[in-house]
């Protein structure tokens, strides 16, 4: 992984950031270090995308619970409610009280040029968690920390071989439908490339139905009852959901619909929260592949990093596994989310 060398324009937007009890120099390589002189209260501006799911309810208190005032904090905390319009107010917002550090969690991965560019003339920091962003200039953000979204899809689809080369199936031919995340958010993207390339690679493989609930439960249950009103239940075979709580509502449509989740329709999720894993032990789902929520304290580590005049790595992916009905219940206990 390539490591952080921030560019010389971070580093003048870094230079000018701490006028208070915090200078910020550039070594000799050229990455960003801070120092710290004094102990101070940190004031983090965070655009959260919204509260649309489990993941992101555990995202959002990994946050409070990290970046408190006993700890050194002082975190605005903003709920976009899936608005990219709350976000970027919010972000001029943050500039305006003239916060240390802005992260954002973009709702989607485009349109973020004005206002990044806006905090650099400002010169404040922003560290991107979860999502990533699509930006004519990557210097406009100091680092990101996330799931690999694309290895999540690509990793659905080798559980799915794994699982058919087990059952002798693997020349049948299969439907598949994919409920999408929230359309053009990063997670959505490498999760749908992931299958969209599975489906490119298994002729025997059809992609009969594709549609976003949004992340949301309702909206997977939704778009689960459009898709068989379209294409017929008995015509579906594996339902490929692009997050755990769309697959949660799309079980309650394929059970209204008479079938059984699990059996009838092998089902492939990600995430891998709390409730998917009760579902995968009651074997109504099959496959969980994870997504970890908790960069609270991995954003922390990289502002105490910088504060205390260390570099950090501009692209930061978390590991994560895949879990399926053979392990749930083992590692249920193990679980933090
Ligand atoms: O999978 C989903 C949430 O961006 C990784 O957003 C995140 C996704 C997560 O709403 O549950």
């Amino acid at each position: 992984m390539k490591k952080l060398l921030v560019t010389a324009s971070i580093i003048a937007l870094a230079l000018l950031s701490f006028t208070g009890c915090n200078k910020k120099t550039e070594t000799k390589s050229g990455e960003v270090v801070s120092r710290q002189t004094s102990n101070r209260t940190i004031k983090v501006g965070y655009a959260q995308v919204g509260h649309e799911s489990a993941w992101r309810t555990a995202n959002s208190s990994s946050f409070k619970t990290t970046m408190t005032p006993a700890n050194g904090y002082d975190l605005i905390y903003i709920d976009a409610d899936g608005n990219q319009e709350v976000q970027i107010a919010a972000i001029r917002d943050f500039i305006a009280q003239n916060v240390d550090y802005i992260v954002v969690a973009p709702v989607i991965e485009t349109g973020w040029d004005e206002v990044l560019k806006e905090a650099k003339a400002a010169a404040i920091p922003v560290i991107l968690s979860d999502r990533q962003m699509k930006l004519e200039d990557d210097s406009l953000y100091l680092c990101w920390v996330g799931g690999n979204f694309l290895k999540e899809g690509r990793d659905g689809v080798k559980w799915l071989e794994g699982y058919l080369d087990g059952k002798g199936l693997s020349n049948e031919d299969l439907n598949i439908v994919d409920i999408q995340g929230t359309l053009g958010a990063s997670a959505q993207v490498g999760r749908t490339q992931g299958i969209e390339e599975g489906i490119q690679s298994h002729p025997n493989w059809n992609l009969i139905a594709q549609k976003s609930g949004d992340f949301r439960k309702d909206g997977g249950k939704k778009a689960m009852e459009e898709i068989i009103k379209e294409v017929g239940i008995n015509k579906i075979n594996v339902l490929f959901a692009e997050n755990d709580d769309m697959a949660l509502g799309a079980i309650e449509a394929i059970k209204a619909a008479g079938k059984k989740p699990g059996e009838d329709i092998i089902i492939i999720t990600f995430d891998a929260g709390h409730d998917v894993f009760l579902s995968m032990i009651a074997g109504e789902i099959n496959c969980a592949c994870e997504c970890n929520p908790l960069h609270g304290p991995r954003i922390a580590e990289i502002i105490k990093t910088l504060e205390n005049g260390g570099s950090v790595e501009k692209i930061q992916y978390v590991d994560e596994a895949v879990f399926d009905q053979s392990n749930a219940a083992a590692i249920l206990p193990t679980r933090q989310y």
